[in-house]
């Protein structure tokens, strides 16, 4: 009597619970991947994800946060592969990271494809952003929302940049995918590639020169600390955030938390994106005004000046569409012009 009871009850905790028998298999806790920590809006935005989660499924799916990419020993570009083997549970990542695995998500690092805020938007919130989910989830990863970095700007510790004959010279520290190397080869500068971990010491000694960031990364990260000194704003490519689960992970969920989860993604999402760009975009520029109060020479470049990057840029972005794919560039170039 008291064992049928107990069963019964059982029974009745997991209808409550997932909905489903499911919910016998659910893990203790699940690991989400950031590269960057709390002291960012991205590390931010997995904070946010997992308190969100937790909340709206009742404390069934506990998520643990793993920042500075731990789950690969800071190997931010070997994160997709990870996520894809079960190494990570839950990840938020950027298309730069990515990028090596996922040919398409260069896309955004496609150099001056997107002049502003707008342009982001076009591309994410669109048809493009359907199509890139779709990849995604072909490689047994399920995206849920967008997120964002931000507007990737440069800075060095020599001189006040404003053409490619200022970048001679110059060693900067480049990202992820093999597209950034040649970027910065073709705007004049010696570019070399390291994680994000490896980045910081080679600031703070000089063995690099100059990086290339979002001002929210800037600031956070107190780069005018180790010698940066001299920024240029050309908006030059701009890294949106992924929200993912891995496939099984997913599949492991009752339908009624899974619906949680990516909600709250896109909750997640959205106020990860306004967070990314306070202090950053239209007429609000506390963060720029935080830069320049730390010693930073800000440099803005003119039209003319910006379109001597695009021109030394261009067969780059010519070269890489062919590896995107013709014709996600030009959906993408034409959702911008309409935006
Ligand atoms: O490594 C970088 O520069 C960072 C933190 O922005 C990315 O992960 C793309």
């Amino acid at each position: 009597m008291l064992r049928r009871t107990f069963l019964a009850v059982t029974a009745a905790c997991m209808l409550v619970a997932g909905g489903s028998a499911m919910a016998q298999s659910y893990r203790t806790e699940y690991r989400l991947s950031t590269v960057l920590g709390t002291a960012f809006p991205w590390g931010q935005a997995g904070e946010r994800w997992a308190a969100l989660v937790k909340e709206k499924t009742q404390g069934r799916i506990n998520i643990k946060l793993y920042p500075g990419t731990s789950l690969v020993g800071g190997d931010q570009t070997r994160e997709f592969t990870a996520i894809r083997q079960g190494v990570i549970d839950l990840a938020i990542g950027s298309t730069i990271n990515w990028s090596p695995q996922v040919k398409q998500l260069n896309l955004f690092a496609l150099p001056f494809l997107m002049p502003d805020y707008k342009a982001i938007d076009a591309l994410t919130q669109g048809e493009v952003g359907k199509q890139l989910f779709g990849i995604l989830e072909k490689q047994d990863v399920i995206p849920l929302a967008w997120g964002e970095n931000g507007f990737r700007e440069m800075s060095n510790s020599k001189r006040p940049v404003t053409s490619p004959s200022e970048m001679k010279g110059l060693k900067f520290r480049v990202v992820g995918s093999p597209l950034f190397n040649e970027t910065f080869s073709a705007a004049g500068a010696n570019p070399t590639q390291m994680s994000w971990a490896d980045a910081q010491p080679a600031l703070a000694s000089g063995a690099v020169d100059g990086q290339e960031n979002p001002l929210s990364v800037f600031v956070a990260a107190k780069l005018s600390g180790v010698g940066q000194k001299y920024l240029t704003l050309w908006h030059y490519v701009a890294d949106p955030l992924i929200f993912v689960v891995n496939k099984e992970v997913w599949a492991s969920w009752s339908p009624a938390d899974r619906e949680a989860v990516r909600q709250a993604a896109l909750q997640a999402g959205s106020e990860n994106i306004a967070l990314a760009r306070k202090g950053i975009a239209g007429s609000d520029n506390a963060v720029l005004k935080q830069i320049e109060a730390a010693g930073v020479t800000v440099t803005t470049l003119t039209t003319e000046q910006r379109d001597a990057f695009v021109k030394a840029t261009r067969p780059v972005y010519e070269k890489w569409s062919k590896t995107i794919g013709a014709d996600l560039v030009k959906k993408a170039e034409t959702a911008i012009a309409k935006r």
